[in-house]
């Protein structure tokens, strides 16, 4: 049994968060990972508030474990699914791209656990000082918007320079992954590619095959000249925007490559030009299986590993 801070701030019963992740994290995604004991996570991205409210609602029928939802802040609409996270009574936030500080009173005040993603130390001291319950030490490995420094070099600076519980991920995609993040003073894992291959994931076939077959190498990062570097699986979009990245392309012209591209990805299933959002660990994913065998097989293998290693020192 693995217990930590995280189980005890979320109430759950594995340290495993589901990433909130665009298109993917809906509410069936979600509420099957929080039926299987970790937190499951809406991702609200950019969808329509009200939809955001819709998800939050049919998340809540299916399941009576805690579950989140995920505020990405790059969103123009964030200040309004910041108000219906309250209004629907949701217990738990996370945020990504971007700096949560000015919805803080209005989440604390309504008893909302807070729990930003962060992809360096300068920005979780900032999100302790600004009252966060804890923070996910997100690194580069990870699938999406990444920052530019390892999971491995960033969640123990992280968690020497904070005193709230540190979530790590990026890069973490089995048993072995959660103890590991656990040595690196972390209390728990946030976990997205895995789960986009779980048999509750309503990703596009095409998207699912694509991320199954993926190899090691096969992720690559755009947009690191624009300020938002994106990793995601090579296909002929990724190879047409590095290209006219090197030419020095603008930043309009980059924008009209990935514009709906994740959603055709993800909803229509073009792998080709779409953008196939994964993480490093994509090649770690060899199978299709329910969250609640994803979830009980890395715990499992971690438990295995931290008593293992236990016994082999002394
Ligand atoms: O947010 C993510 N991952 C995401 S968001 C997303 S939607 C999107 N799609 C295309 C382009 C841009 C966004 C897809 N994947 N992860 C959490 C995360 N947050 N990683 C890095 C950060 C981050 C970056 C800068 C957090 C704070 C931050 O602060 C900047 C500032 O000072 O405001």
């Amino acid at each position: 049994m693995i217990r930590t801070k995280l189980t005890e701030l979320l109430g759950t019963e594995y340290p495993i968060i589901q990433g909130g992740m665009a298109w993917v994290a809906e509410y069936h995604l979600a509420a099957a990972v929080s039926n299987a004991g970790g937190l499951g996570l809406i991702g609200a991205a950019s969808a329509p508030p009200e939809t955001v409210r819709e998800q939050i609602r049919k998340c809540r029928e299916r399941t009576d474990k805690p579950f989140g939802v995920n505020v990405m802040l790059l969103n123009p609409n964030a200040e309004e699914v910041a108000k219906i996270v309250v209004e629907e009574g949701v217990k738990v936030v996370t945020t990504g791209a971007g700096n949560p500080a000015k919805f803080m009173k209005l989440w604390k005040e309504n008893g909302v656990k807070v729990i930003p993603v962060v992809a360096s130390v300068a920005m979780a001291k900032m999100m302790e000082r600004a009252g966060a319950d804890a923070v996910v030490a997100e690194g580069m490995e990870s699938g999406g918007h990444i920052g530019s420094i390892t999971t491995m070099a960033l969640v123990p600076q992280v968690a020497d320079a904070v005193s709230i519980p540190v979530v790590a991920a990026g890069g973490i995609g089995d048993g072995r992954g959660l103890a590991a993040a656990l040595m690196l003073g972390a209390v728990g894992v946030q976990m997205g590619t895995r789960f986009v291959a779980a048999k509750e994931s309503i990703v596009h076939r095409n998207y699912k095959e694509r991320l199954l077959r993926a190899s090691d190498i096969d992720s690559e990062v755009t947009g690191m000249s624009t300020g938002h570097p994106v990793r995601s699986l090579r296909n002929r979009m990724t190879k047409e925007y590095l290209r006219m990245e090197k030419e020095g392309a603008s930043f309009e012209e980059l924008e009209k490559l990935t514009l709906g591209s994740l959603r055709s990805a993800v909803i229509d299933g073009d792998v080709t030009n779409g953008t196939v959002m994964a993480g490093q660990i994509a090649g770690m994913v060899k199978k299709e299986a329910g969250c609640g065998e994803i979830i009980r097989e890395i715990m499992e293998q971690a438990e295995g590993l931290l008593g293992s290693a236990a016994g082999r020192i002394s």
